[in-house]
Protein backbone atom coordinates (compact mmCIF):
# COMPACT_ATOMS: atom_id res chain seq x y z
CA UNK A 1 0.00 0.00 0.00
CA UNK A 2 2.67 2.60 1.28
CA UNK A 3 4.59 1.72 -1.92
CA UNK A 4 1.92 2.29 -3.91
CA UNK A 5 1.23 5.47 -2.47
CA UNK A 6 4.93 6.97 -2.86
CA UNK A 7 4.93 5.41 -6.26
CA UNK A 8 2.17 7.69 -6.90
CA UNK A 9 2.77 10.90 -5.24
CA UNK A 10 6.55 11.08 -6.39
CA UNK A 11 5.26 10.32 -10.09
CA UNK A 12 3.21 13.11 -9.32
CA UNK A 13 5.31 15.49 -8.08
CA UNK A 14 7.93 14.50 -11.13
CA UNK A 15 5.04 15.27 -13.56
CA UNK A 16 4.24 18.70 -14.00
CA UNK A 17 0.40 17.93 -14.01
CA UNK A 18 1.08 16.93 -10.78
CA UNK A 19 -1.64 14.16 -10.81
CA UNK A 20 -2.46 11.95 -7.91
CA UNK A 21 -5.11 9.30 -8.02
CA UNK A 22 -8.54 10.16 -6.30
CA UNK A 23 -8.64 6.62 -4.75
CA UNK A 24 -5.83 8.21 -1.66
CA UNK A 25 -8.34 10.78 -0.55
CA UNK A 26 -9.67 7.76 1.56
CA UNK A 27 -8.00 7.14 4.40
CA UNK A 28 -9.70 6.75 7.61
CA UNK A 29 -10.52 10.27 7.96
CA UNK A 30 -11.17 11.05 3.94
CA UNK A 31 -13.86 8.16 4.41
CA UNK A 32 -15.85 10.17 7.18
CA UNK A 33 -14.98 13.79 5.59
CA UNK A 34 -16.65 11.72 2.47
CA UNK A 35 -19.77 10.83 4.13
CA UNK A 36 -20.25 13.94 5.80
CA UNK A 37 -19.78 15.92 2.29
CA UNK A 38 -22.97 13.34 1.34
CA UNK A 39 -24.29 15.02 4.22
CA UNK A 40 -24.21 18.67 3.20
CA UNK A 41 -27.07 20.85 1.60
CA UNK A 42 -24.56 22.08 -1.34
CA UNK A 43 -23.64 18.42 -2.77
CA UNK A 44 -26.31 17.64 -4.23
CA UNK A 45 -25.56 14.17 -5.52
CA UNK A 46 -26.75 11.70 -2.62
CA UNK A 47 -29.88 12.92 -1.69
CA UNK A 48 -30.56 13.07 -5.38
CA UNK A 49 -30.22 10.09 -5.99
CA UNK A 50 -31.39 7.93 -2.76
CA UNK A 51 -34.68 10.58 -3.93
CA UNK A 52 -34.40 9.11 -7.61
CA UNK A 53 -34.02 5.65 -6.37
CA UNK A 54 -37.50 5.63 -3.71
CA UNK A 55 -39.46 6.84 -6.44
CA UNK A 56 -38.31 4.49 -9.14
CA UNK A 57 -37.01 1.12 -7.18
CA UNK A 58 -40.30 -0.88 -8.12
CA UNK A 59 -40.15 -0.14 -11.66
CA UNK A 60 -36.24 -0.97 -11.56
CA UNK A 61 -36.95 -4.32 -9.61
CA UNK A 62 -40.05 -5.20 -11.93
CA UNK A 63 -36.96 -4.95 -14.23
CA UNK A 64 -34.82 -7.55 -12.51
CA UNK A 65 -35.28 -11.58 -12.42
CA UNK A 66 -36.23 -12.90 -9.57
CA UNK A 67 -33.63 -14.71 -7.54
CA UNK A 68 -30.65 -12.51 -8.58
CA UNK A 69 -27.67 -11.82 -7.24
CA UNK A 70 -26.45 -8.81 -6.57
CA UNK A 71 -23.25 -7.54 -6.60
CA UNK A 72 -22.12 -3.82 -5.60
CA UNK A 73 -18.96 -2.14 -6.38
CA UNK A 74 -17.86 -0.38 -2.97
CA UNK A 75 -19.65 -1.72 -0.19
CA UNK A 76 -21.97 1.13 -0.46
CA UNK A 77 -24.21 3.18 2.09
CA UNK A 78 -26.63 1.09 3.66
CA UNK A 79 -28.84 4.36 2.25
CA UNK A 80 -28.76 3.17 -0.92
CA UNK A 81 -28.14 -1.24 -0.23
CA UNK A 82 -31.15 -1.30 1.68
CA UNK A 83 -34.22 0.08 -0.05
CA UNK A 84 -32.68 -1.97 -3.11
CA UNK A 85 -32.41 -5.20 -1.69
CA UNK A 86 -35.66 -4.63 0.07
CA UNK A 87 -37.60 -4.15 -3.35
CA UNK A 88 -35.46 -6.83 -5.34
CA UNK A 89 -37.89 -10.14 -5.89
CA UNK A 90 -36.62 -12.85 -3.60
CA UNK A 91 -32.51 -11.48 -4.02
CA UNK A 92 -30.31 -14.75 -4.27
CA UNK A 93 -27.42 -13.12 -2.49
CA UNK A 94 -25.37 -9.70 -2.18
CA UNK A 95 -21.85 -9.62 -3.34
CA UNK A 96 -20.33 -6.26 -1.32
CA UNK A 97 -16.80 -5.52 -3.18
CA UNK A 98 -14.35 -2.74 -1.42
CA UNK A 99 -10.76 -2.26 -1.64
CA UNK A 100 -11.30 -1.90 2.50
CA UNK A 101 -11.69 -4.91 4.34
CA UNK A 102 -12.74 -3.29 7.68
CA UNK A 103 -15.22 -1.61 5.54
CA UNK A 104 -16.28 -4.58 4.18
CA UNK A 105 -17.03 -6.71 7.02
CA UNK A 106 -19.09 -3.60 8.76
CA UNK A 107 -21.48 -3.19 6.06
CA UNK A 108 -21.52 -6.83 5.39
CA UNK A 109 -22.33 -7.45 9.12
CA UNK A 110 -25.12 -4.59 9.21
CA UNK A 111 -26.44 -5.98 6.22
CA UNK A 112 -26.82 -9.49 7.49
CA UNK A 113 -28.49 -8.46 10.47
CA UNK A 114 -31.11 -6.38 8.71
CA UNK A 115 -31.71 -9.16 6.17
CA UNK A 116 -31.12 -12.41 8.09
CA UNK A 117 -32.15 -14.75 5.45
CA UNK A 118 -29.98 -13.56 2.63
CA UNK A 119 -26.62 -14.96 2.20
CA UNK A 120 -24.00 -12.25 2.27
CA UNK A 121 -20.25 -12.88 0.14
CA UNK A 122 -18.39 -9.28 0.98
CA UNK A 123 -15.30 -9.86 -1.20
CA UNK A 124 -12.34 -7.54 -0.92
CA UNK A 125 -11.88 -6.17 -4.43
CA UNK A 126 -10.00 -3.11 -6.32
CA UNK A 127 -12.59 -2.53 -9.26
CA UNK A 128 -10.07 -0.16 -10.87
CA UNK A 129 -8.09 -2.96 -11.78
CA UNK A 130 -8.82 -6.52 -13.05
CA UNK A 131 -10.93 -8.09 -10.45
CA UNK A 132 -12.86 -12.01 -9.82
CA UNK A 133 -16.07 -12.68 -7.87
CA UNK A 134 -15.72 -15.51 -4.81
CA UNK A 135 -16.15 -18.53 -6.10
CA UNK A 136 -18.86 -20.01 -3.56
CA UNK A 137 -21.97 -18.47 -4.53
CA UNK A 138 -25.43 -18.78 -4.26
CA UNK A 139 -27.56 -20.47 -6.93
CA UNK A 140 -29.17 -16.90 -8.92
CA UNK A 141 -30.76 -17.02 -12.01
CA UNK A 142 -28.58 -13.91 -13.14
CA UNK A 143 -26.57 -10.96 -11.63
CA UNK A 144 -27.32 -7.55 -11.19
CA UNK A 145 -24.55 -5.15 -10.60
CA UNK A 146 -25.00 -2.07 -9.04
CA UNK A 147 -22.54 0.55 -8.73
CA UNK A 148 -24.24 3.82 -7.53
CA UNK A 149 -23.01 7.05 -6.14
CA UNK A 150 -21.43 8.17 -9.80
CA UNK A 151 -18.28 7.14 -8.40
CA UNK A 152 -17.42 5.90 -12.22
CA UNK A 153 -17.32 9.73 -12.99
CA UNK A 154 -14.16 9.53 -11.00
CA UNK A 155 -12.60 7.71 -13.55
CA UNK A 156 -10.77 8.60 -16.77
CA UNK A 157 -13.38 7.48 -19.67
CA UNK A 158 -10.58 4.75 -20.83
CA UNK A 159 -10.39 3.17 -17.20
CA UNK A 160 -14.19 3.50 -17.11
CA UNK A 161 -15.40 1.88 -20.18
CA UNK A 162 -12.96 -0.97 -19.11
CA UNK A 163 -14.32 -1.12 -15.88
CA UNK A 164 -18.03 -1.74 -17.40
CA UNK A 165 -16.64 -4.15 -19.94
CA UNK A 166 -14.77 -6.14 -17.33
CA UNK A 167 -18.28 -6.12 -15.05
CA UNK A 168 -20.48 -6.99 -18.23
CA UNK A 169 -17.80 -10.48 -18.53
CA UNK A 170 -18.23 -11.11 -15.02
CA UNK A 171 -22.19 -10.53 -14.74
CA UNK A 172 -22.41 -12.68 -17.79
CA UNK A 173 -24.97 -13.09 -20.12
CA UNK A 174 -28.46 -11.45 -19.18
CA UNK A 175 -26.85 -9.55 -16.26
CA UNK A 176 -28.33 -6.27 -15.72
CA UNK A 177 -26.26 -3.20 -14.18
CA UNK A 178 -27.74 -0.47 -12.18
CA UNK A 179 -26.03 2.52 -11.86
CA UNK A 180 -25.52 6.23 -11.07
CA UNK A 181 -24.43 9.28 -12.94
CA UNK A 182 -23.88 12.85 -12.15
CA UNK A 183 -25.68 14.74 -15.06
CA UNK A 184 -23.58 18.04 -16.21
CA UNK A 185 -25.38 21.02 -15.21
CA UNK A 186 -24.37 25.24 -14.31
CA UNK A 187 -20.98 25.74 -12.95
CA UNK A 188 -23.05 27.91 -10.32
CA UNK A 189 -24.52 24.29 -8.79
CA UNK A 190 -21.43 22.26 -9.57
CA UNK A 191 -19.07 24.95 -7.94
CA UNK A 192 -20.72 25.27 -4.59
CA UNK A 193 -21.07 21.77 -4.66
CA UNK A 194 -17.14 21.01 -4.13
CA UNK A 195 -16.41 23.68 -2.88
CA UNK A 196 -19.07 24.40 0.00
CA UNK A 197 -19.12 27.09 2.60
CA UNK A 198 -18.74 24.51 5.46
CA UNK A 199 -15.22 23.87 3.85
CA UNK A 200 -15.74 20.13 4.66
CA UNK A 201 -14.28 19.26 0.87
CA UNK A 202 -11.46 21.36 1.48
CA UNK A 203 -10.32 19.17 4.35
CA UNK A 204 -11.18 16.18 2.40
CA UNK A 205 -8.72 17.40 -0.19
CA UNK A 206 -5.95 18.88 2.56
CA UNK A 207 -6.39 15.85 4.38
CA UNK A 208 -4.79 13.74 1.57
CA UNK A 209 -1.66 15.82 2.45
CA UNK A 210 -1.69 14.98 6.03
CA UNK A 211 -1.92 11.10 5.09
CA UNK A 212 0.89 11.56 3.00
CA UNK A 213 2.99 13.22 5.51
CA UNK A 214 1.92 10.44 8.21
CA UNK A 215 2.67 7.08 5.80
CA UNK A 216 5.35 8.39 3.49
CA UNK A 217 7.38 10.34 6.10
CA UNK A 218 6.94 13.86 3.92
CA UNK A 219 6.45 17.56 5.06
CA UNK A 220 4.08 19.03 3.36
CA UNK A 221 1.98 21.98 5.41
CA UNK A 222 -1.63 22.00 4.42
CA UNK A 223 -1.52 25.63 5.45
CA UNK A 224 0.70 26.00 2.10
CA UNK A 225 -2.42 24.62 -0.14
CA UNK A 226 -5.60 25.99 -0.79
CA UNK A 227 -8.63 23.74 -2.25
CA UNK A 228 -10.00 24.86 -5.40
CA UNK A 229 -12.66 23.30 -7.29
CA UNK A 230 -12.46 23.86 -11.48
CA UNK A 231 -15.30 23.33 -13.88
CA UNK A 232 -14.15 22.61 -17.64
CA UNK A 233 -16.79 21.87 -20.31
CA UNK A 234 -15.32 19.89 -22.22
CA UNK A 235 -15.70 16.81 -21.17
CA UNK A 236 -17.76 18.10 -18.52
CA UNK A 237 -15.94 17.94 -14.97
CA UNK A 238 -14.72 18.86 -12.28
CA UNK A 239 -11.53 18.87 -10.91
CA UNK A 240 -9.74 19.13 -7.01
CA UNK A 241 -6.91 21.13 -7.06
CA UNK A 242 -4.47 21.92 -3.92
CA UNK A 243 -3.16 24.92 -4.90
CA UNK A 244 -0.09 26.72 -3.39
CA UNK A 245 -0.37 30.08 -1.70
CA UNK A 246 3.02 30.52 -2.03
CA UNK A 247 6.77 28.90 -3.02
CA UNK A 248 7.21 25.35 -0.99
CA UNK A 249 10.14 23.40 -0.95
CA UNK A 250 8.63 19.39 0.32
CA UNK A 251 10.68 16.26 0.83
CA UNK A 252 9.12 13.39 -0.14
CA UNK A 253 10.82 9.71 0.35
CA UNK A 254 14.55 11.61 0.38
CA UNK A 255 13.04 13.22 -2.88
CA UNK A 256 13.01 17.10 -3.13
CA UNK A 257 10.58 19.07 -4.77
CA UNK A 258 10.00 23.14 -5.51
CA UNK A 259 6.51 24.35 -6.47
CA UNK A 260 6.03 27.98 -7.48
CA UNK A 261 3.05 30.06 -5.65
CA UNK A 262 -0.24 29.30 -8.22
CA UNK A 263 1.14 25.86 -9.18
CA UNK A 264 -1.25 22.73 -8.02
CA UNK A 265 -1.69 19.11 -7.01
CA UNK A 266 -4.78 17.52 -9.03
CA UNK A 267 -6.20 15.00 -6.38
CA UNK A 268 -9.35 14.30 -8.26
CA UNK A 269 -11.53 14.27 -11.74
CA UNK A 270 -15.63 14.12 -11.39
CA UNK A 271 -16.89 13.49 -14.32
CA UNK A 272 -20.22 15.00 -15.20
CA UNK A 273 -22.03 12.93 -17.95
CA UNK A 274 -25.20 13.87 -20.47
CA UNK A 275 -27.48 10.06 -20.87
CA UNK A 276 -26.40 10.01 -24.61
CA UNK A 277 -22.76 9.90 -24.21
CA UNK A 278 -22.77 7.57 -21.52
CA UNK A 279 -25.20 5.58 -23.46
CA UNK A 280 -22.68 5.36 -26.02
CA UNK A 281 -19.85 4.41 -23.67
CA UNK A 282 -21.52 1.64 -22.22
CA UNK A 283 -22.75 0.18 -25.42
CA UNK A 284 -18.92 0.22 -26.62
CA UNK A 285 -18.65 -1.91 -23.71
CA UNK A 286 -21.32 -4.40 -24.07
CA UNK A 287 -24.82 -3.13 -22.19
CA UNK A 288 -27.67 -1.58 -23.52
CA UNK A 289 -29.59 0.83 -21.45
CA UNK A 290 -32.45 -0.05 -20.94
CA UNK A 291 -33.95 2.31 -18.51
CA UNK A 292 -33.01 5.83 -17.48
CA UNK A 293 -34.34 8.00 -14.16
CA UNK A 294 -33.54 11.81 -13.62
CA UNK A 295 -34.88 13.87 -11.01
CA UNK A 296 -37.11 17.07 -11.70
CA UNK A 297 -34.50 19.62 -12.26
CA UNK A 298 -32.19 16.66 -14.77
CA UNK A 299 -29.47 17.24 -11.87
CA UNK A 300 -28.94 12.93 -11.49
CA UNK A 301 -29.60 10.14 -13.39
CA UNK A 302 -29.85 6.36 -12.79
CA UNK A 303 -29.61 3.92 -15.38
CA UNK A 304 -30.18 0.30 -15.81
CA UNK A 305 -28.32 -1.51 -18.51
CA UNK A 306 -28.65 -4.86 -19.93
CA UNK A 307 -25.25 -7.27 -21.46
CA UNK A 308 -25.95 -6.69 -24.71
CA UNK A 309 -25.79 -10.15 -26.67
CA UNK A 310 -21.68 -10.87 -27.22
C1 LIG B 1 -17.10 9.58 -4.70
N1 LIG B 1 -17.35 10.60 -5.74
C2 LIG B 1 -18.48 10.21 -6.58
C3 LIG B 1 -17.44 11.98 -5.25
C4 LIG B 1 -17.71 12.94 -6.44
O1 LIG B 1 -18.68 13.68 -6.35
O2 LIG B 1 -16.97 12.90 -7.42
C5 LIG B 1 -16.18 12.39 -4.52
C6 LIG B 1 -16.19 13.82 -4.06
N2 LIG B 1 -15.22 14.67 -4.19
C7 LIG B 1 -15.54 15.84 -3.68
N3 LIG B 1 -16.77 15.76 -3.22
C8 LIG B 1 -17.18 14.50 -3.44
Amino acid sequence: MTDTLQHDVLAALRDPAHRIPSAWLYDQRGSALFEAITQLPSYYPTRTEIGILEAHLPAIAAAVPERSLLVELGSGSSRKTVPLIDALHQPAGYVPLDISADYLAEAADALSARFPGLPVHPWVADFTEAFDLPADLPEHTSRLGFFPGSTIGNLETGDARHLLQHCRGLLGQDSRFLLGIDLDKSADILIPAYDDPEGVTAAFNRNLLVRINRELGADFDPDDFRHEARYFEAPARIEMHLVCRRAVTVHVAGERFELTAGESLHTETSRKYDIGAFTTLAAEAGWSVSGHWTDAEARFAVLLMHASEP
